[in-house]
């Protein structure tokens, strides 16, 4: 057992190549072994519509090698006519005689079916390797498939007393220049980074990333900024009169509510865009909005050991007004990690509903 979980780190590892290029797809590696138990071939799915990992590992191989041997996969083989043929029919072609898999697939026209195929020719099946740590990599997939909606982080840089800025708006910088490269490279895994007219109005960021969403309900922005000069950028606005726009813009009208757009009214219009996976990246207010309305999948928080202790500086997450502490909303920590001198916290949604 100790060994699969060796070569399923493996698949974790070349799944991950992928990462900010299948979307919608699944992030999934592969890992070939001869009879003898040799590592003779490995393949990932690089890019959205190319071959799966497993036909990506076994197309590589082309004198027989791979026949008895054992294919390590983090997802289910499929068994539909997608963009390619079947992988479980190149996988029982080949002669492989064991497949062992992380998880089961989500998709619903695959889940079990690729597996029951597979056994039903005779190759042995291991299931549930590492499974946690695949269901991990693949949240997104996984939220997308089973619940129809987008994955929503969120990511903020505070203080050790949640403070993002002081009431002058002075928030530059808390945390230290690694933290917030690290920062910019959780863009490239989400679909689009999702910010609100108050921040880029505060901070006039540029934003370097393909998509971004600006949630501007009175249009307030100016196309001038920065932050318009690069990709593509969807406006939510509850405004219905809208103005000229660059070629990069595309608005989207939502209804608003105590003077705040309808949040799940955005993420079900983002997701029928294709956009999959939204990182956050705003002030207090948005953060408490998504918070309060369990809209939110994931956090990174950056942690600067600095504390403010002034109750006047602004709240990474703001907005409610509460007496009980059994009304906060709760996390799980996936990970801490110590980068100098800061800590990046992630955790992980537990009772979103
Ligand atoms: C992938 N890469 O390595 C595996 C996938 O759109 P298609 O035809 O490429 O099929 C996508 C589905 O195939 C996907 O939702 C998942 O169920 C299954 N497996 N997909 O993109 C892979 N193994
Ligand atoms: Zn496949």
């Amino acid at each position: 057992m100790q060994t699969y979980e060796k070569y399923m780190h493996q698949c974790l590892e070349l799944a991950q190549k992928g990462q900010g290029l299948v979307s919608p797809n699944p992030l999934v590696g592969c890992v070939v072994l001869d009879k003898n138990n040799n590592i003779i071939s490995t393949g990932y799915h690089h890019k959205y519509g190319d071959n799966h990992a497993e036909r990506d590992a076994l197309l590589k191989l082309k004198n027989g090698e791979e026949l008895g041997g054992t294919l390590i996969v983090n997802l289910e083989p499929c068994s539909h006519f997608g963009k390619t043929p079947p992988c479980v029919d190149l996988i029982i072609e080949r002669g492989i005689k064991k497949v062992v898999i992380a998880m089961q697939d989500v998709n619903p026209i695959v889940a079990g079916n690729g597996v029951k195929k597979l056994k039903d020719n005779k190759i042995e099946v291991i299931e549930n390797i590492l499974n946690e740590q695949a269901q991990d990599l693949n949240e997104v997939f996984i939220k997308n498939m089973t619940e129809k909606k987008t994955f929503v982080a969120l990511k903020t840089a505070s203080t050790l007393d949640g403070k993002i800025a002081t009431k002058t708006g002075s928030s530059k910088w808390i945390t230290s220049e690694s933290s917030r490269k690290k920062g910019y490279e959780l863009r490239n895994k989400y679909d689009a980074v999702l910010t609100t007219s108050s921040t880029v109005l505060a901070d006039n960021p540029k934003f370097e990333c393909k998509t971004k969403i600006l949630i501007d309900r009175r249009l307030k922005c100016d196309f001038s900024l920065d932050y318009f000069k690069t990709g593509k950028i969807y406006i939510v606005t509850a405004k219905t009169e809208l103005p000229q726009y660059p070629n990069n813009v595309e608005f989207i009208v939502c209804s608003e509510e105590n003077n705040k757009i309808d949040l799940k009214e955005m993420f079900e219009k983002l997701f029928k865009k294709g956009i999959m996976s939204v990182l956050v990246e705003a002030g207090g207010t948005l953060n408490g909005t998504l918070i309060n309305g369990n809209l939110v999948d994931k956090i990174y928080q950056f942690i600067a050991p600095k504390v403010t202790a002034d109750n006047s500086s602004k709240s990474a997450f703001d907005g409610r007004n509460i007496t009980d502490i059994a009304e906060c909303k709760n996390f799980k920590i996936k990970s801490v990690e110590q980068i100098e001198p800061d800590i990046l916290v992630t955790l992980k949604a537990v009772d979103n509903g």
